[in-house]
């Protein structure tokens, strides 16, 4: 029981000293007038792919930067530097998301002054990154299809706390028993006011409806005024 009580004791600091830094890294994308996005999903679900598709379609006015989280290698930055945008790889060494801190120290590594987006990958997982704000203004979800439409029901935290979803690789919906109507009535009971996009990376459907999206969000986010 006491060993119990600890446990819980230790977790609630770490959250807490973690929403603490988010707090400053979130003033810190405010000042900069910069959309700051979580990107969250399993393994594989296809967070890279989406951005480097996206990349190419965002107008030459909105100005990206990356952050690549991984817990070893630097294999998505070296994918999302082919698009000359500026990248920074986080290794986590092990741990299965980012966390504020580490997001806080690459924050110097970029010029914040040709910046309106910046996009944060987080370690493939669909769990625990969701309790760790970052400081970003929302998360994204990217969900392949092929995953299967139990996994909002299964897996619902994380789908109370975004603000849009992806839907991925729907060019593989006929080769797959997903019941799409079965995963985005489950959504929308976690979460009614949640933006859900049907995209397939491999044939491009879908992606306009999100690049138009994401596009009047940032414009959104800079014209804010406190
Ligand atoms: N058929 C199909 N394959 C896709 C689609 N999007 C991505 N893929 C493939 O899915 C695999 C995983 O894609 P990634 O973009 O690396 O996935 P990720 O979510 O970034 O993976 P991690 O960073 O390891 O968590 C790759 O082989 C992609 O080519 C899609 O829309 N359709
Ligand atoms: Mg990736």
């Amino acid at each position: 029981m006491e060993s119990n009580r600890r446990e819980i004791e230790v977790m609630a600091n770490l959250l807490g000293s973690n929403d603490l830094q988010a707090d400053v890294n979130r003033t810190h994308f405010r000042k900069n007038n910069c959309l700051a996005i979580n990107v969250i999903g399993s393994p594989g679900s296809g967070k890279t792919t989406l951005l480097e598709k996206t990349l190419p379609l965002l107008s030459a006015e909105l100005h990206v930067g990356v952050i690549e989280g991984d817990i070893f290698t630097n294999k998505d930055a070296d994918r999302i530097a082919v698009y000359k945008v500026p990248v920074i790889q986080i290794n986590t060494g092990g741990a299965c998301h980012l966390d504020s801190k580490m997001v806080s120290k690459v924050l110097p590594e970029f010029d914040w002054k040709a910046l309106d987006l910046m996009v944060i990958e987080n370690v493939g997982n669909l769990v625990c990154p969701a309790d760790f704000d970052l400081g970003e203004a929302f998360k994204v979800i990217v969900l392949s299809i092929v995953e299967g439409d139990d996994k909002p029901s299964k897996y619902p935290v994380i789908f109370r706390n975004a603000q849009a979803v992806v839907l991925n690789k729907m060019d593989l919906e006929g080769l797959t028993d997903v019941n799409m109507d079965h995963m985005k009535r489950d959504i929308r009971q976690i979460n009614p006011d949640i933006q859900i996009f049907e995209v397939s990376c491999r044939n491009g459907n879908g992606l306009t409806e999100w690049v138009n999206w994401l596009t009047q969000k940032a414009k959104d986010f800079k014209e804010f005024k406190e």
